[in-house]
């Protein structure tokens, strides 16, 4: 518990205190911070129905008025989406099962956007694998690993890190034979790939920190979905939800952005266009870009910031779509 403390505690003083352009400095501090979302230097979700589930309970629980309306008010969508994938079968893209591999195993955090890409594919390949959440702080489940960053993915043994190389990666295992639909060609689903970890992670941290409503929003879905212990979980999710409102206020500033919301439509906006009216960049099927987007974005999508983005821009079809191909998620249960 003193431990927890401390760390919460200095974190968070360092985050009030340096007034220098840039992230984080100590390690502690960095740490803490990244238990988390998007708060990284190099960039910045699971939403299958159950992960969606969870995380309306959870802010359910929460505590403030608005954090449990926010999980009725996401309740009621759940019901909603779910009633529509009823109604649309998924369009899951299943390897042939001589391709599969015996074992996957995916360490993550449960809300960062790198591992939800990653989860976002193995989903819509319906590729079944285990999940082991890393503890932020001590990262005790990957001390026997070189790669200090979430995701890493085991597969049959072998390690496979970095969203992108392991998403390139097991897509030539399980579709030697590209399943993307003809309408989009390789280039531009290598831009727009290139576009989500260059840009678009970065506008996340900027909305889901913008206030402290906002941060401890964030924090609360965080901390009850990540691998804390219960002293963890209460100081983390304060402290880092007052860290993060600070930090996010130096990203801006790194990013260059000056109207975090107005940012994030900008985004949604601009993949629309992109989409330039077809159902997905990948055509008639969602393409390795679709599901990068989507990836990053499933984890705000029922945050305060990725409930306006849905009002305030054409994203929402897309979105849903996206959630109708993907379908259940392919996550074995422990
Ligand atoms: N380029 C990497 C970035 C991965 C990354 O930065 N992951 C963050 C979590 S969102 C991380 O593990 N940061 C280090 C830490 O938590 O100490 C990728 O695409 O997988």
């Amino acid at each position: 518990m003193r431990r927890a403390l401390i760390l919460a505690s200095a974190a968070l003083h360092r985050a009030l205190r340096s007034t220098n352009g840039g992230l984080p400095a100590t390690a502690v501090q960095y740490r803490l911070l990244q238990v988390a979302l998007y708060g990284n230097s190099t960039s910045t979700g699971d939403s299958s129905s159950s992960a969606r589930q969870r995380w309306f309970s959870s802010a359910a629980l929460g505590g403030s008025a608005e954090v449990a309306s926010l999980g009725a008010a996401g309740a009621v969508v759940t019901l909603a989406v779910a009633a529509s994938s009823f109604q649309e079968a998924s369009a899951k893209e299943r390897p042939p099962q001589e391709l599969i591999p015996k074992e996957v195993v995916l360490y993550q955090y449960e809300a960062c956007p790198f591992c939800n890409k990653v989860k976002a594919f193995l989903d819509y390949y319906d590729i079944p694998y285990k999940v082991v959440e890393v503890n932020p702080i001590s990262k005790k489940e990957i001390k026997w690993s070189d790669y200090k960053k979430v995701p890493i993915v085991m597969v049959d043994g072998d390690q496979l890190v970095d969203s992108s190389d392991i998403i390139d990666k097991l897509r030539t295992k399980f579709h030697p034979t590209k399943s993307i639909d003809s309408g989009s060609d390789d280039d531009e689903e290598k831009k727009w790939r290139r576009w989500v970890d260059n840009h678009l992670v970065h506008v996340l941290s900027p909305n889901i920190y913008r206030n402290t409503s906002e941060a401890l929003e964030s924090f609360d879905y965080i901390t009850s979905n990540g691998n804390f212990s219960f002293t963890e979980k209460i100081t983390v999710k304060y402290a880092g939800a007052a860290a993060m409102y600070f930090v996010s206020k130096k990203l801006k500033k790194k990013y260059n952005i000056t109207d975090e919301r107005a940012a994030l439509y900008e985004a949604a906006e601009t993949w629309v266009d992109a989409l330039n009216g077809r159902d997905f960049l990948g055509g008639s099927k969602p393409n390795l870009a679709d599901l990068a987007v989507y990836g990053v974005l499933r984890p705000i999508r029922y945050l305060r910031s990725g409930g306006d983005m849905v009002e305030h821009t054409r994203i929402g079809e897309w979105y849903t779509r996206m959630e109708n191909a993907v379908g259940e998620s392919s996550r074995i249960k422990a």
